[in-house]
């Protein structure tokens, strides 16, 4: 693949602002944004949400940051030192994310913001209370450049099941309508053992994204990592549909060199990256 250009050693990288929760494990949410964004060669900016007890097994704690303090972390790096894209991920609940929404639409930074609207683990325990659904509809959704909804998170949020290619438009048409920019239906692993197509939508054009299927039970922190990657590919100036393809090949080779962890799933990984 193809990566991203890089700074010359000394120089300011370019910078991706990451709201989002801790993960322990440090697989997924924080952790594998931070990871993606210093093997691209970005410079990771943070406001933690939350703070996850977990392990490669499930989660066993959510602490949740004072939205107050979550605004403040992100109104001081944008502030200061400035960012070219945004990413949000784990927000816990609705306070959170009407804290999000809020600081986003005051600082009005001009810059584009990826929502991974990251409702669970992948083991099935909760990282968002279900009654922030309507924030994450009607407050965040709106100020979204781009939506990266798994089938799972569809379902919640506008109640289609997504099993063949008609359902996956018919998703991608009802999560536009709530206002998003741009709305990637990530396919998982609907239709085919070996092809998990995702499916962008600009409210005009479908355009299916294929993508190898990687086989391998260690995939904690895939969806982050994308959503990361394409937040990177976005903060160099890509269009959305070259970004989603440039997260794709990215989450690709990080599924390719995931690796076992613990007793439960490891991580995707972007180590690959260092052996080049
Ligand atoms: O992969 C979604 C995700 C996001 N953020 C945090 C997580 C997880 C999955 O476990 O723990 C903090």
């Amino acid at each position: 693949m193809q990566f991203l250009p890089l700074a010359p050693p000394g120089q300011a990288p370019l910078r991706v602002l990451t709201i989002a929760g801790s993960d322990s494990g440090g697989g997924a949410g924080i952790q594998a944004d931070m990871r993606t964004a210093a093997l691209l060669g970005v410079h990771a900016l943070v406001a933690v949400s939350a703070v996850t007890v977990q392990n490669s097994v499930g989660v066993q704690g959510v602490h949740q940051v004072p939205p107050e303090v979550v605004g403040r972390q992100i109104d001081s790096v944008l502030t200061d030192i400035g960012a070219q894209a945004a990413k949000t991920g784990m927000l816990a609940g609705p306070e959170i994310i009407g804290e999000v929404a809020a600081t986003w639409r005051r600082l009005d930074p001009g810059i584009p913001l990826v929502v991974d609207p990251v409702c669970a683990s992948m083991h099935g325990d909760p990282l968002l209370v279900p009654e922030a659904l309507d924030s994450l509809r009607h407050q965040l959704f709106p100020l979204a450049t781009l939506v990266t909804p798994n089938l799972d998170e569809v379902r919640l949020l506008v109640g289609v099941d997504v099993v063949d290619a008609d359902s996956q438009r018919e998703a991608a048409t009802a999560l536009h309508a709530l206002g998003p920019r741009w709305v990637l239906v990530k396919g998982g692993h609907l239709r085919s053992a070996t092809s998990s197509p995702d499916l962008l939508y600009d409210g005009e054009t479908f355009t299916e994204f294929p993508a190898e299927r990687i086989d391998t039970g260690n995939d904690h922190g895939g969806g982050d990592t994308l959503a990361a990657a394409i937040a990177a590919a976005l903060a160099h100036g890509r269009s959305v549909p070259d970004a989603v393809a440039f997260g794709k090949s990215w989450v690709t080779e990080c599924l390719r060199a995931a690796y076992p962890l613990g007793h439960g799933h490891g991580p995707v990984s972007p180590l690959f990256r260092l052996a080049r």
